[in-house]
């Protein structure tokens, strides 16, 4: 055995050579495969550091004693890094993976047709834009309503007849979900001063039994004017206009003698066929008869102005509420109001263009 010191500092060269070559292999680590071989190259069993740490064993002690430490220190080391490297990769590959199958989802995502808006969210746009387009300001109403605004406020006291056909979903006392969009006429005429230009969109609930034309929840867009002046000449006007617009050319409107509580006089109105004009005896739309009722309307009765705190001997004003389903249904030839809450693919597509 040679010299003792030479020894050691001929181990020490070693370590240190060591300490250089697990540099240079974790300058090339590329993945966890690289990291596990380099792992059995200097900790395993058989690895660079183990077989120093087996080399000391026929040394003297004080020898053992020193290497003995750096080597374990550097086993420590070695290992720590390695863990420490071993998490981070497993992270990234983890982040990679994951990217790739979000790319991957994408890729296998191919809509068969473009898809499209509602066709009632679609009218409902069109609606409103006809009817700012005329001056009128859009507002909303709740669906969960006031009896009073429901009816009272409608002249339709609590012993009226016509709270039978309107009657609704009572949620508690006094308070419903709302048979129709006029409510929003009483809420404005009681909280502003007219004069006003409105229309108001949403949802409506009857205790209606579903069928091809009804439902127990549609939707209805209610128009009202209150100014000084107006007259039934003005209603006709306004819904000339609309329907021209929404059924394209010039439409005709006829006005059909009715009965609602809150207007006075009232009307259906009821516009002429704009498929068939009246001449095809077959047609889905008119049926042959050259007109389509869409709505109800009339001059805003004298008992309504004056609940609101309106002088009716100031201010006149006329109302009128339609279906909008009803407005879709013709518009596109649909001749079943489920269709619209089914959501049933090939009804919706055809609405993509
Ligand atoms: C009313 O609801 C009145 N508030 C309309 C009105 C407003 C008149 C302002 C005068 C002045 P009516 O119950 O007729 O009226 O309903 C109006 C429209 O709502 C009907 O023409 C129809 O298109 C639609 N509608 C009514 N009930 C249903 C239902 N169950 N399902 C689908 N649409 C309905």
């Amino acid at each position: 055995m040679g010299d003792p010191k030479d020894l050691r500092d001929q181990l020490m060269e070693k370590v240190n050579e060591v300490k250089e070559h697990f540099k240079e292999a974790l300058a090339e680590l590329k993945n966890l495969e690289d990291l596990k071989r380099i792992r059995a190259r200097f900790i395993g069993p058989k690895g660079e550091v183990s077989e120093l740490m087996k080399s000391l064993k026929t040394l003297p002690k004080e020898i053992v004693r020193e290497l003995g430490r750096s080597l374990n220190q550097l086993k420590e080391e070695i290992s720590k890094h390695l863990s420490e490297l071993e998490k981070k990769l497993g992270e990234e590959i983890l982040r990679k993976r994951l990217l790739e199958e979000r790319k991957d989802l994408s890729v296998r995502y191919k809509p068969t047709y473009t898809p499209s808006i509602h066709p009632l969210t679609r009218i409902m746009r069109e609606l409103k834009e006809v009817f700012m387009g005329l001056g009128f300001e859009v507002v909303e109403g709740p669906e969960l309503e006031e009896e009073y605004y429901n009816f009272d406020g409608l002249n339709i006291p609590s012993d009226h007849p016509a709270r039978d056909m309107w009657d609704s979903f009572w949620v508690r006392p006094g308070y419903l979900l709302r048979s129709h969009t006029s409510p929003v006429q009483v809420r404005v005429m009681t909280t502003r001063k007219p004069p006003f230009k409105v229309v108001s969109l949403g949802k409506c609930y009857r205790r209606d039994d579903l069928d091809p034309t009804h439902s127990f929840q549609f939707h209805q867009i209610e128009g009202f004017i209150v100014d000084k002046g107006i007259t039934f000449a003005h209603l006709k006007g306004v819904l000339m206009e609309f329907a021209s617009r929404v059924f394209g050319g010039k439409r005709k409107v006829k006005l059909i003698p009715s009965y609602f509580p809150f207007t006075e006089p009232s009307a259906e109105v009821a516009i002429d066929c704009f498929r068939c004009g009246g001449k095809d005896p077959h047609c889905p739309i008119c049926k042959g008869e050259g007109w389509i009722e869409v709505l109800g309307a009339g001059m805003i009765h004298p008992n309504v102005l004056s609940n609101a705190g309106i002088s009716p001997q100031e201010w006149t004003g006329f109302a009128f509420g339609m279906g909008i389903e009803r407005i879709a249904m013709l518009k596109y030839q649909i001749d079943d109001i489920r269709l619209f809450y089914e959501n049933r693919l090939d009804f919706l597509k055809q609405f993509s263009a």
